[in-house]
């Protein structure tokens, strides 16, 4: 088994703060992206964690990124909230955006923000979530960049595109999903690299388009989408909305921006959030009831719904008051502050 450090959550803010800072961001994006990392890191989502301070320190070793970039909050009044992150990380304009969000979304019932102008790299359910914490439920998704083939397909089209949801529900922790329509995420097939371990079947292909379960032969070649043609189909939605239905750019034109240069992935992002209140017409205490009885009924089972395993390492982290990390993990990481 290998050896973990133990750090508590201000020793992850405080070190993703130095790194992002070393790394040229400005205070205010390297405080929204601290904050993203330790909310994160503190849920054991190690993918999404700590590790993503490598993929923002090579962003702004690519040149391309603004570390100090003002997001600008665009007036309208329908129900489309329009955010540029102005060549930003895209959490600050996330954070601009939020409170018009949830103002719209009670005035319409349905309201949506577009990001535009991002460099995106983190998870997406701490953003629904922070709609479901204000009784709305949510849905988030972006495109990354192309490293995934279609079903069928032999070369990257696609991104890892993730699709992340979170319904409210009363004194409870919300019913939230966050995942990538990539049978991996490529942060978890980056963690199997480090960690030296084969992938399982039906993950990628290599650059000769044969099965591979070698990390970096995957990353070399095309990465799959989960559920095969039902997958790629629900990946390429979310290039299509995240993509030019908000005036954004694919993966595959994600991709051709970068020029080679790594990093996180720019293009834009949509988070749809729904009123339940207006939706059922001032029902939603009622509503709230049955949907308890699906989930009771789906828990009888002995099945377990998406984030309990996220919501027992939070309640765990939080008791104890530290989260681990692979020693290896944070000696790399300590080296970027060389
Ligand atoms: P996972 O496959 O690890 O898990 C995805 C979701 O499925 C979680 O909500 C998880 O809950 C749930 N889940 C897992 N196992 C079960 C089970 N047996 N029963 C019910 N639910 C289950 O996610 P990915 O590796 O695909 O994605 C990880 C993160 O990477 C996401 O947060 C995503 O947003 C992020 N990402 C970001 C990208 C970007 O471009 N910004 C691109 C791709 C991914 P639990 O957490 O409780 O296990
Ligand atoms: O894990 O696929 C991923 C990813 C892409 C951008 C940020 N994370």
């Amino acid at each position: 088994m290998s050896t973990t450090v133990k750090l508590t959550p201000e020793e992850i803010r405080d070190l993703s703060l130095k790194v992002l800072s070393h790394s040229g961001y400005g205070p205010d994006h390297a405080a929204a992206i601290a904050e993203m990392l330790t909310t994160c890191q503190l849920d054991d989502c190690q993918s999404h964690g700590l590790f993503r301070l490598f993929m923002c320190a090579q962003t702004k070793q690519a040149g391309k990124i603004d570390g100090h970039a003002e997001p600008v909050l665009e007036p309208s009044d329908n129900a489309i909230v329009r955010v540029d992150a102005q060549g930003g990380m895209s959490l600050l304009a996330f954070q601009k955006a939020l409170p018009v969000l949830i103002d719209k979304t009670r005035t319409h019932g349905i309201a949506a923000m577009a990001i535009n102008r991002c460099f995106h790299f983190s998870a997406l359910w701490p953003e629904v979530e922070s709609l479901s914490s204000a009784g709305l439920a949510a849905m988030a998704m972006v495109p990354s960049h192309s490293w995934v083939a279609p079903a069928g397909g032999t070369r990257g089209s696609l991104g890892t595109n993730p699709l992340a949801f979170s319904w409210p529900r009363m004194g409870k922790d919300p019913f939230t999903f966050d995942f990538a329509t990539s049978a991996f995420a490529r942060g978890e097939i980056e963690l199997y690299k480090r960690a030296g371990k084969p992938l399982p079947e039906g993950v990628a292909i290599d650059k000769d388009g044969n099965p591979t379960t070698d990390p970096q032969a995957a990353m070399d070649g095309a990465m799959l989408t989960f559920g095969s043609y039902k997958g790629s189909a629900l990946s390429i939605m979310i290039e299509l909305l995240a993509g030019p239905l908000i005036d954004d750019l694919t993966s595959l034109e994600s991709m051709e921006f970068a020029e080679g240069t790594g990093g996180a992935p720019y293009h834009g992002e949509i988070i749809i959030a729904f009123d339940p209140n207006q939706f059922s017409g001032g029902k939603a205490e009622a509503n709230d009831a049955r949907a308890e009885r699906l989930f009771a009924d789906i828990l009888d089972q002995g099945a377990r719904l998406p984030s309990q395993r996220r919501f027992a390492a939070r309640a765990q982290n939080h008791q104890r008051g530290y989260a681990e990390i692979p020693e290896q993990l944070h000696t790399d990481l300590l080296a970027l502050l060389v």
